[in-house]
């Protein structure tokens, strides 16, 4: 039975006021422990009676000192978002929050979120996105904590929900009237300010006081520059309609599928050459535009196009750090570059040749976020089409679709003309992620096993014609904080320098994804116009073979090739 407590709160005008709150009992839920980013689960799971309710009140029982605190709370608008953050608005009130910025509609991207935390000094933010994943009553929901610094928690945040998830008897709530949440202002609920804002605004200054926006929308607007923005019917929309459609002045329909949508048009908002199938025909067709690009379900990942041409992630982070001081924010040079360890090293080479630290972490944004509060890095990247600077803590998809525009507005040369001149001066890094989707947890457990243990005894066997020169799981020891992470990802490194990375994705919500990672440097520039799978062909059939991926996954090909 729920009980009832007085709630004594300072509102917004400074006076003492009180609210009633609801003390309701609960249970546990199992499996509530946050993946590579949040927890990801069914629509229908986070439906079920106080499962929600569960998770934000273990947040709220690991943080302290909150009381009259501000709280940032937006989504990226998929199916679920509104019910969810009327929740949160309630439990917020009701376990002493002062103030929260809620987006308008309940709208945040992902980057704009830790652009608000920062820039308002929040004390943290929720984030309601399951990223790149369908949406839908039978799809995907997610929940994520934010720091005041604005990126993801670390994983000392994390554990400690998840440890109280499997101890929680109660929660907080106050029984109070929905939120208007589609007019801008403030409203009050019980002793707690909630105000609704811009969604864009502050994010749009950000990229202003960034990039040279005259320049941009000087090539934008003469006509002899096309391009296009997809924004996959996802959050991104009305981020980009205004800044590229309104600031820059590109010409309408610049921005396809611009309007959020609760299941994203039915589609799947993952920005890869598979998923962006209109933007993708558009550029690989006759009279391609110039410049393509497109971001995901919440904002914080994106794909570069070049007519008939796709840059890698992995490319895409190497040539922006080679390019960057041509934009205004970056003019006075980068402290570092920070990639994920199963990116390609492409840009470890520029990061060499610019005399600065090149920094290796876990799959996750969360672990660039020490690196960047330190001033040990300024860019960061990952394969799984993330890039990102230090100018919020969360990967961000529309900030390097305008610094591919800062660059090419300078260069006023072709995306493919930039990308080959980049490979012929530091050699091109062929690289594949090749996943296989929803296979048998059981089964991709005992592969990973396998390649832990038999792995290192391939030391010195050659394979395909490469020398297995080590295989490893990789371990990480944070250089600023000195926490360690284990267990991120089986390395098969060999004597020229390729290498194929395993592991198992965080992100999924069915079964387990098998990730394999395909690495092959080729410094020699007669050598860079072959197919990328056919560059890699040995180490696909070395991933095969070491660890049996047919025999244990069931599964004769992967299901995403990107
Ligand atoms: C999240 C993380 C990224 C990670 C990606 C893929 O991105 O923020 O750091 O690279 O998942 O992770 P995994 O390989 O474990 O599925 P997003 O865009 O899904 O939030």
């Amino acid at each position: 039975m729920a009980s009832l407590c007085l709630l004594c709160t300072v509102d917004a005008w400074g006076e003492a006021a009180m609210a009633v709150v609801q003390i309701i009992p609960t249970t546990p839920f199992d499996g509530q422990k946050p993946g590579t980013s949040g927890l990801r689960k069914k629509v229908k799971v986070f439906a079920q009676p106080h499962y929600l309710e569960n998770f934000v009140q273990s947040i709220f029982d690991s943080l302290s000192d909150f009381a009259g605190q501000t709280l940032v709370v937006g989504g990226d608008g998929r199916y679920h978002n509104r019910v969810a953050i009327q929740t949160i608005l309630h439990m917020a009130a009701a376990n002493g929050f002062g103030r929260v910025l809620v987006g308008q509609g309940g709208i945040l991207s992902t980057p704009a979120a830790s652009c608000v935390i920062r820039k308002h000094q929040a004390y943290g933010g929720i984030i309601l996105s399951a990223s790149h994943n369908p949406g839908g009553p039978d799809e995907d929901f997610g929940i994520k904590y934010n720091i005041g610094a604005g990126g993801p928690a670390p994983e000392s945040i994390t554990d400690a929900i998840y440890l109280r998830t499997q101890t929680i008897d109660s929660y907080k709530i106050l029984p109070a009237e929905a939120v208007d949440l589609d007019v801008i202002g403030s409203q009050t609920l019980g002793g707690m300010v909630v105000e609704v804002i811009d969604p864009v605004a502050d994010y749009a200054d950000l990229m202003a006081s960034l990039f040279d926006f005259d320049a941009i929308g000087a090539m934008l607007r003469d006509g002899a520059f096309r391009m296009r923005f997809d924004a996959m019917h996802a959050v991104t929309g009305p981020y980009a309609t205004r800044i590229l459609e309104g600031m820059l002045g590109a010409p309408a329909g610049t921005v396809i599928n611009g309007t959020p949508l609760e299941d994203f048009g039915g589609g799947h908002p993952d920005p890869n050459l598979v998923y962006a199938h209109d933007l993708v025909a558009e550029m690989f067709g006759a009279n391609a535009p110039d410049f393509g690009a497109a971001s995901d379900g919440d904002g914080d990942r994106n794909m570069i196009l070049g007519g008939n041409f796709f840059v890698t992630p992995s490319d895409s982070l190497a040539v922006l750090a080679a390019n960057a001081t041509l934009c205004p924010g970056y003019a006075a040079g980068l402290k570092g570059i920070a990639r994920s360890m199963p990116t390609s090293r492409a840009a470890d080479l520029v990061a060499a040749r610019l005399g600065i630290p090149a920094w290796e972490t876990p799959t996750g944004w969360k672990f660039f976020g020490t690196l960047l509060d330190a001033g040990k890095a300024t860019l960061c990247g990952e394969e799984s089409f993330g890039t990102g600077s230090d100018h919020v803590r969360e990967k961000d998809g529309l900030w390097a679709v305008l610094m591919w525009l800062n660059v090419l507005a300078c260069r006023r040369e072709p995306v493919s003309a930039i990308v080959t001149a980049h490979w012929a001066d530091y050699g091109r890094t062929y690289y594949s992620r090749h996943d296989y989707e929803a296979i048998d947890s059981a089964a991709a457990e005992c592969l990973m096993a396998h390649l832990r243990s038999e792995g290192p005894k391939l030391a010195g066997q050659v394979l395909e014609g490469f020398t297995v020169a080590a295989c490893d799981d990789f371990a990480y020891t944070d250089p600023v904080d000195g926490s360690v992470s284990t267990k991120q990802g089986v390395r098969l490194m060999f004597t020229d320098g390729s290498r194929v990375v395993f592991r198992l994705s965080g992100t999924g919500t069915a079964g387990a994804t098998l990730r394999v990672y395909l690495e092959r440097h080729e410094p020699n520039p007669a050598l860079h116009q072959q197919d990328t799978q056919q560059a890699l062909a040995p180490l696909i059939a070395i991933a095969q073979q070491v660890a049996d991926i047919r025999g244990r996954s069931g599964r004769d090909a992967p299901t995403v090739i990107t």
